[in-house]
């Protein structure tokens, strides 16, 4: 067999400011797809993706895990040491940030992230309306994840712009990538020297990273390199990871009522908000060799788009799959993706929405949509411009 052609291109405007509207094309129309406006596979039902994602060694990282192949062309930057990497040099890079990054170092951070949470979410509800985006979504990550990799004051607002071209660097060069180009040049400047060991505080987690490579786990090279994905994958991220979750409970605002009053369901509410809007929609895999996928031939060499939010709303794995329910069982869900690669920084992106959910559930009475949230278009991610809401305060 052989993968059913579509005219659809996933990194249209239309297609990215409104993606769950053509997913279920995609889903439905085979195991695998061919992508005929960018020329690759798609694969968008979540037993497909997910062994894709099982099997590093077919569908590798190492060219790329955009639509570039680094076999092919010059990557835009030197390749991280973690995502565009296979075994065996995968696995000595994620081995040390595993012990950095760690349940334990979480654990010290997490009482100081608690306050800082329920002071921000005091204040937004004594303020009543807000934006979800700049005064929360980006606010509280701002506030917290900077200090944990140990940066300087000075210049953190290029993090979320380098961000921005970063994964709009994983889709085509497309007019999106060219705007989040345009003006990225000063914040590529500013996290290159920010990733240097002499810009970096002692104690936080870039010079940890140091430190191993003074134990010989890596070259200083390497760290420096090392000390880059931190900044690339840990703010946009959880910037819309947050935005995107204040936005699901303010369309179903029955969920926000059964979490208040089951705040033990609080953990499922982060999955289940990570399920339904999966802030990282997309990444590639190169085929290193041919490979066979529901009976449909790969060839060697080919670009394949997983398309993990896709596969997180497939009513193949779950019921009611378009509902966002935060009882729901949401684990298995791609959002973090799968397998050697499965998000590093997970456990960070968790203890953020958790400290904030914790802090709203006696505090917020109701969120309420005062406005249209606006998108903010972008070749990776699912994000948020500006999101108006209001905290109405608990009385109870
Ligand atoms: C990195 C990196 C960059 C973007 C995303 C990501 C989701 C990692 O530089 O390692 O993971």
């Amino acid at each position: 067999m052989s993968a059913v052609s579509l005219d659809l291109d996933p990194f249209a405007e239309e297609f990215l400011a409104a993606p769950y509207a053509h997913h279920e094309a995609l889903r439905e129309a085979g195991p695998v797809v061919l992508l005929a406006p960018i020329g690759c596979y798609g694969m968008a039902r979540h037993a497909e993706v997910q062994a894709a994602l099982r099997d590093w060694q077919t569908f590798v990282s190492s060219r790329g895990v955009g639509l570039a192949d680094f076999q092919q062309e010059e990557p835009w930057r030197p390749p991280s040491l973690l995502l565009e990497t296979d075994p065996p040099l995968h696995d000595r890079t994620r081995s040390l940030m595993n012990r950095i990054v760690s349940l334990g170092a979480l654990r010290e951070v997490a009482a100081r992230w608690q306050a800082v949470a329920d002071d921000m979410i005091a204040r937004l509800v004594a303020r009543g309306r807000f934006d979800g985006v700049e005064d929360l979504g980006a606010a509280f990550p701002l506030a917290v994840f900077p200090d944990l990799i140990g940066l300087r004051s000075a210049g953190r607002e290029h993090l979320i712009p380098y961000a921005t071209a970063v994964f709009n660097a994983f889709g085509p060069r497309n007019a999106v990538f060219e705007r989040g180009m345009a003006d990225a040049g000063p914040a590529m400047a500013w996290v290159a020297e920010a990733c240097r060991r002499d810009q970096l505080l002692p104690g936080g987690w870039g010079m940890q990273v140091y430190e191993a490579a003074d134990r010989g786990e890596c070259t200083a090279g390497e760290a420096e390199r090392l000390v880059r994905s931190f900044l690339s994958a840990g703010v946009d991220t959880t910037v819309n990871g947050i935005a995107n979750l204040i936005h699901a409970f303010a369309m179903h605002p029955g969920q926000w009522q059964r979490l208040r009053q089951e705040p033990a369901l609080l953990k499922r509410a982060i999955e289940e908000g990570l399920r339904w809007d999966s802030t990282v929609q997309t990444f590639f895999r190169t085929t290193g060799r041919e490979t066979c996928v529901a009976g449909v031939t790969l060839p060697a060499n080919a670009k394949v788009l997983l398309f993990l939010a896709a596969a997180n709303r497939d009513p193949r794995r779950w019921e009611n799959a378009d509902q966002f329910d935060v009882g729901r069982q949401s684990s298995g869900h791609v959002g973090f993706g799968f397998g050697i690669h499965q998000c590093l920084g997970q456990m960070v992106a968790r203890l953020e929405m958790e400290v904030l959910l914790r802090a709203m559930i006696p505090r917020v009475n109701s969120i309420n949509l005062m406005g249209e949230p606006r998108r903010r278009i972008n070749n990776t991610l699912h994000a948020l411009a500006s999101l108006p809401v209001e905290f109405r305060a608990a009385t109870d």
